[in-house]
């Protein structure tokens, strides 16, 4: 068997990757040239915990191999972004550029999956665009069972936890919905060779929809603690303890704070929900809007903190411990933290310090006259606020003796008992 993965980043790549090492020859397919060097040379272009090793066995052992352009082979996965263009509209671009990349390599007895995250119709969409470049093939009549087709069609949205994918990709239960159920059945046939969880079948749409509520249910929860945090600052409650309290009611799980939700998934799928049904959508659309004016909050607090210390803003500088959208990853992606610290540097302090762990260089938007990236030591040890904004490792591992004597803005409550 051969896989053609389309798509080699947070998700194609550590699928290629367990492909292989299940005895599946696979062809990784991405349009940038250097991602697909560095595979090549069995390197990774992400932080991902375990997936190096995983990346250089595959390849060391031939069963890897990455190439600009789709080759022939009998199963294909779609796990290309799907972005957002104009106002919090689906960017299907990116879908219509691998379908139709793949459409002349395509052969009778093919399946073609979307794992990409889409809102619901686009894969009968990535269907029809294939039979309007392949009409020599017979596709399958959606929703109805028909021996004749040629081309298996399904989508199989990803589930996994970055930081936690390559475990995730074999444990978790996978919905698989299908262009029919004959679809939905081979399509479980092919994950059954490397998932260890339940694969559940439906039809494409439910499957569609069912990936975009997993990520709004969650956005709603951490919208809801989001907003206790705002009601519990202004009536002068500890946030961190109130949740661990109400927590302990047996029908009450409330999620953690933060300086909002980042990442390329929670923080942009729901609004796949809210364009596709604006009027049904009202609890959705609001949590998105508690969750991404948090930031504005954290950066409230940080004046706050400011005005504590009695001097002008110009004398004194800052520290933000963390970039990343959530604890020790390199993903920058819709970073609620970034967002903060750019809007730093339009606050007058005289200097503003990046502590991120897991990158190297700073990122570009930000001004190196008034920014700069250093290690945790010598930034606690320059400043005079320390703003902690993402829960890395290496943050709750310090010596909090550090902090005595700073203004301490904590969004994660990581230090709730300083
Ligand atoms: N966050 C909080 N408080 C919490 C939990 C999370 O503020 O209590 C924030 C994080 O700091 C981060 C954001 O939410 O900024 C999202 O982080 P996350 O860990 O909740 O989720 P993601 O975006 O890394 O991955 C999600 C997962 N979806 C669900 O848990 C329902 C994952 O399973 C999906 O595969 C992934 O989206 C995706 O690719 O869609």
């Amino acid at each position: 068997m051969i896989v053609c993965v389309v798509g080699l980043g947070y998700i194609g790549l550590p699928t290629a990757a367990i492909l292989t090492s299940h005895g599946i020859n696979v062809v990784g397919v991405d349009c940038n040239q250097d991602v697909v060097d560095t595979i090549n040379q069995g390197r990774i272009h992400f932080v991902e915990p375990e997936l190096d090793s995983l990346v250089e066995t595959a390849v060391g052992s031939g069963y890897l191999r990455a190439t600009v352009y789709p080759e022939k082979a009998d199963v294909f996965i779609i796990a290309v972004p799907t972005p957002f263009k104009g106002i919090h509209e689906p960017d299907l671009s990116y879908i219509e550029s691998a379908t139709k990349a793949i459409a002349p390599v395509l052969q009778k007895g093919n399946i073609v999956i979307l794992e990409s995250t889409v809102p619901v119709g686009a894969t009968e969409k990535m269907m029809e665009w294939l039979q309007l470049d392949r009409p020599d093939l017979v596709f399958p009549d959606s929703g109805k069972e028909d021996i004749t087709a040629e081309i298996t069609i399904g989508h199989c949205p990803e589930r996994v936890l970055p930081g936690n994918v390559v475990r995730e990709l074999v444990e978790n239960d996978r919905i698989i919905g299908g262009m029919t159920e004959q679809c939905a059945e081979r399509i479980r046939d092919f994950y059954k060779l490397f998932v260890q969880g339940d694969c559940l079948l439906t039809n494409c749409r439910t499957a569609e929809l069912c990936k975009l509520v997993e990520n709004s249910f969650r956005d709603v929860n951490i919208a809801f603690a989001n907003e206790l945090s705002l009601i519990a600052d202004k009536l002068d409650v500890n946030v961190w303890e109130l949740i661990k309290l109400a927590n302990h009611h047996p029908r009450v799980n409330i999620l953690q704070p933060g300086p909002g939700v980042g990442g390329h998934c929670i923080a942009v799928d729901p609004w796949f929900i809210v364009d596709s049904a604006p009027n049904e959508s009202k609890l959705i659309h609001a949590a998105r809007l508690v969750n991404d004016s948090k930031p504005y909050f954290v950066l409230e607090k940080i004046e706050q903190a400011a005005q504590k210390i009695g001097k002008e803003k110009a004398s004194l500088s800052i520290a933000c411990l963390g970039l990343a959208f959530k604890p020790n990853i390199d993903d920058l992606r819709e970073s609620p933290a970034m967002k903060i610290a750019k809007r730093i540097e339009g606050l007058g302090f005289s200097k503003q310090f990046l502590v991120e762990p897991n990158i190297k260089t700073m990122p570009e938007v930000f001004d190196v006259k008034r920014t700069e990236l250093i290690n945790l030591g010598q930034a606690i040890a320059k400043v005079d606020i320390v703003v902690l904004l993402v829960d890395h490792t290496e943050f709750k591992e310090m010596d909090l003796s550090l902090l005595s004597g700073k203004q301490v803005v904590d969004t994660r409550g990581l230090w709730a008992n300083l």
